[in-house]
């Protein structure tokens, strides 16, 4: 994180996240000495899990307090909440423990540096007491394209795919409003506990074939040359998918694309850009704690490759709306739709 505020806050967030292991244990300890039912129903394995989930809220904590975000902390505890109540622990045990946090957070602060934290976690305790918003089922098609998905069944998704094509559909069209609403529902149902992990990857991999299959398929601007843009997931982050849609949709658009997947290295970005001699670089992040990353990314990229412009994209970007320019980004896009216009003011001709 660059200048002034967003220095400030960035720095807070490090002073928690190195203390955090030490914060997640005594807040831990403590949680499992005032409730000493739960060692009994679930054991030395509960209390690791207890720890691994103290941490897992410190991460989306400390990004939030970087990004300067009270919303974003509070989702997550939305999200949170849904997760463990599906899961039979109730909210007023969530609010609890990230109070907690919070509180332990804060002891390591200096008194005037508590003020960009105490916010944001009593919006996301505060998001555990009230109603739980309704998490809604999406329409038929996406339903069934998602059960194919789900249940492995290569054969139906690609025919159901196809026949959105038949239809006069696009790819794009068909990554959009199939694929991208399929994959949010399959989340949805992984977090009220619907589903297995491993039917989410089972999910996971045959989207990914689909889109495979579905690729040549893509309709090319055959008559234009944007330029060459790179597009990969920042390091740390394992979502590809959104990436790769975004890849594909500016091929299509007549961008020569460079995809390097998710969880990449900085350096290998830096390669990249200067081997393809590319002018845009798309990042896309989609947990909020990957976000510090994509800060840094940026950072490196404007001092090591200067001419290169970057568009930034994914569900940690969503959380608020001027993120991306703070965070030093030329723009930004909520999907692959929006990317493929966002991309054309940084194209070749755009720049002549
Ligand atoms: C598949 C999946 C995974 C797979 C990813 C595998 C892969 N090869 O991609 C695996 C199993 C690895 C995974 C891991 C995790 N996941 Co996950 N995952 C998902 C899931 C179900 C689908 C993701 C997806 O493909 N979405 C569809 C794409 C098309 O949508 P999209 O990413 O938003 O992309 C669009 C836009 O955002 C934008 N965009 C995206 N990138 C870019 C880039 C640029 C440049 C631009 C301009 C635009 C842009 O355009 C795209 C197309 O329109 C989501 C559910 C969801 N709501 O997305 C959860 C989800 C994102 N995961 C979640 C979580 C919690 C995790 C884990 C932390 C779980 C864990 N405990 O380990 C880890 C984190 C790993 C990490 N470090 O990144 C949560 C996040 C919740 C939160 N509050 O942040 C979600 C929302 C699930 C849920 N509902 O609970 N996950």
């Amino acid at each position: 994180m660059t200048t002034g505020l967003l220095q400030k806050r960035s720095g807070i967030a490090n002073r928690i996240q190195s203390g955090k292991e030490r914060i997640a244990r005594e807040v831990n300890d403590e949680f499992f000495l005032r409730h000493p039912d739960w060692k009994e129903r679930y054991g030395e394995r509960g209390i690791r899990r207890g720890f691994e989930d103290a941490c897992f809220h410190l991460d989306f904590l400390t990004a939030a307090v970087a990004a300067g975000n009270i919303p974003a902390f509070a989702d997550y505890a939305t999200w949170a909440r849904r997760m463990l109540e599906a899961r039979g622990i109730a909210p007023a045990y969530l609010a609890e423990n990230l109070r907690q946090l919070g509180e332990a957070a804060a002891n390591i602060l200096e008194k005037d540096d508590r003020e960009f934290l105490s916010p944001i976690v009593l919006a996301a305790v505060s998001a555990c007491e009230r109603p739980l918003p309704p998490s809604e089922s999406p329409e038929s098609a996406v339903a069934i394209f998602a059960q194919a998905l789900l249940t492995g069944n290569r054969n139906g998704a690609l025919n159901i795919a196809r026949a959105h094509l038949n239809e006069g559909q696009t790819v794009k069209d068909v990554y959009f409003k199939l694929m991208q609403p399929a994959m949010y529902e399959i989340g949805r149902l992984w977090e009220t506990n619907q589903i297995t992990v491993a039917r989410e990857h089972l999910a996971t991999a045959l989207a990914q074939f689909v889109m495979a299959q579905l690729f040549p398929l893509l309709i090319r601007e055959e008559t234009i040359d944007r330029g060459t843009a790179v597009v990969a997931g920042v390091q740390g982050e394992l979502h590809q998918i959104g990436a790769l849609m975004v890849a594909d949709s500016l091929e299509s658009d007549g961008w020569q694309v460079s995809f390097l997947g998710s969880n990449m290295p900085h350096w290998g970005i830096l390669e990249a850009l200067r081997q393809e001699k590319a002018c845009l670089l798309g990042i896309s992040t989609s947990i909020l704690f990957n976000l510090p990353k994509a800060v840094d990314l940026i950072q490196t990229v404007r001092n090591s490759c200067p001419g290169v412009s970057i568009m930034v994209g994914g569900a940690a970007f969503k959380a608020t709306n001027d993120l991306w320019k703070e965070a030093g980004a030329d723009a930004f896009a909520p999907d692959l739709m929006a990317a493929v216009s966002v991309a054309r003011q940084f194209s070749k001709e755009t720049r002549a």
